[in-house]
Formats: structure tokens, sequence, C-alpha cells
């Protein structure tokens, strides 16, 4: 994973050439209420790191979630390498076995190894990822509860009971996520940066904690590239080789529309 180191009041996340460019330009954007402020390029003891505001600072014990946003999770590049230069991965291959012994394929068990656009891949249509746009990575409840466990959370249904875990099925913070989302909607399809940008890999960090404050930021821009000139998306028609779709705003519909099936019951 990506070192993090806490300041006051901020975090040290290692540099990353894109996250410093989107963070430094969503500054500037209808979108910087939904993003941690930026604070810039920081060295320590040679190491290089993106100053960004501690989302977590002024909440009280947090329950936090990670939400993976998007319909593909690896950059169009991943098929070039996959087809020039296949590069098996060990690590890739065990975490597949520890996760379904079954996955792999008998070459892929001979060789001990997958490549990453398999993996990746895989892990899109065993997760949500795939068939809603969107997958939790993880949960941390205020009690220090952790829960990283949602590698097979796919159906809508399977999400709407971690949605329920994550919030205790708080009505008031439930709505206050919907709104929230509902709003970062429309600062999306009004967003320039978003219009330029293919969106991989990014997350929504939702933080809420027993005195009812809750809300939801935009994080995790290392795979956010900008398009080529000649290239719009629209966040929403599905992905075909080429075509840099992202399925950000599909998913973010479905999550919305999750969230409000879970309030109208
Ligand atoms: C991880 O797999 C995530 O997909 C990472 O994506 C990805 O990093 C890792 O690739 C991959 O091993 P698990 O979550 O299943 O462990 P993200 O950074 O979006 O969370 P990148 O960013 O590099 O694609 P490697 O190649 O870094 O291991
Ligand atoms: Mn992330």
């Amino acid at each position: 994973g990506i070192f993090h180191k806490k300041t006051d009041g901020n975090v040290l996340k290692l540099y990353s050439e894109s996250e410093h460019r989107c963070l430094q330009e969503l500054m500037g954007d209808v979108l910087q209420p939904f993003v941690p402020q930026y604070l810039g390029v920081e060295e320590l003891d040679g190491k290089k790191y993106n100053l960004i505001q501690d989302l977590l600072t002024g909440f009280d014990n947090p329950s936090i979630m990670d939400c993976k946003m998007g319909s593909r999770t690896y950059l169009e590049e991943e098929l070039t390498k996959a087809r020039s230069s296949p590069c098996l991965r060990k690590d890739m291959f065990e975490k597949m076995m520890s996760v379904d012994p079954e996955a792999p394929t008998l070459q892929e068990r001979a060789e001990q190894g997958v490549i990453k656009l398999r993996y990746m891949q895989w892990r899109e249509s065993l997760s949500s990822t795939k068939n809603l746009g969107f997958r939790i990575e993880g949960v941390m409840k205020c009690d220090g509860q952790r829960r990283k466990n949602f590698k097979k959370t796919k159906q809508k249904e399977d999400v709407m009971k971690v949605l329920k875990y994550f919030t205790g099925g708080c009505i008031p913070i439930l709505r206050i996520y919907l709104e929230r989302l509902e709003k970062l909607r429309s600062a999306l399809e009004q967003s320039p940066f978003f219009r330029r940008h293919e969106c991989v890999g990014t997350s929504l960090l939702f933080v809420h904690d027993a005195s009812g404050r809750a809300s939801v930021w935009m994080i995790d821009f290392g795979k956010t590239i900008p398009l080529p000139d000649f290239v719009t998306v629209d966040h929403r028609t599905p992905w075909a080789e080429g075509n840099k779709e992202d399925g950000y705003l599909w998913g973010l519909d479905n999550l919305v529309n999750i969230l409000g099936d879970i309030l109208s019951k």
C-alpha cells in the first residue's frame, strides 16, 4: 500500500505525479468542496510526498468506508502491457489463491503467476465493480473494527447489507450521505476537470461519527489522467477498448439509487 504519514491536520502521501496534477487542478474546480485540500509537495528524509488535508480531522471516533468508483480499475495501458510484455505476478497469483483456489487456470497454476490485467479483471467481476460500477474496499467502524473482506460483495443486496452495517442503519446519517452524493453528482456533471479526465481507481471516502456529522470526499488520483484531445467521455457509457470510459457516473447513479432504496424501506 501507499505510505501515509500524519502531520498536524494533514497527511503525507507518497508522491504521485498524477495525484499532484489532479489535486492542483481540482483546487480551482467546482469539485473543490468534494476533495481534500492540497497543500503541495513536501520532501522528508529524501522522499517526496503530497501534503493533503486529513479528512478525519474534527471527527470524534469516526466510522470510515472506502468505496472504489468506476466500472474499470486499471488503465488501458495494462492491455498494451499484457500484449507486448506480459509479466507474471506471483503476488497477484497468491492473492487470487487466498480468495478462491479455483480461480487460477491450469496454466496460471503451473506458472504460479498471473498477469496484472487478468488479476484486475478477476477482481472486478468477483466484486460489484463490473455489475454496479463501484465496490466497497474497506470499512472501519468507530470501535476500531476493521473489515476488508468485501472482495466477493457483488450483488445489490450484499452492498445494502454492508451499507447498513457501516451506518448502523442510522437514518439521519444515511440521508446526509445521500444528499452529499447527489450534490457531488451535480458538481461532476458541471466540472471541467471531470469532463477532461479518465478517472480510474479513485475512491469515495465516507466518514461519520456519533455526533451525527457525516461527509463524503473524492480521494486517490494516482490513476486519474487527462484524456487525449480528441476523446470525450460521459462516464456512463460502457467501456470498450479505446473509448476511455470509466463508468464513474454510472456507478454513482447506482450507489445513489441503493442508498435511496435503503431509506425508502
Ligand atoms: C491492488 O489489488 C489494487 O488493484 C491497486 O489499485 C493496484 O495498484 C495494485 O497493483 C493491485 O495489486 P488489490 O486491491 O486486490 O490488492 P489501486 O491503487 O487503485 O487501489 P495500481 O494503482 O498500481 O494499479 P500493483 O501493480 O500496484 O500491485
Ligand atoms: Mn483507494
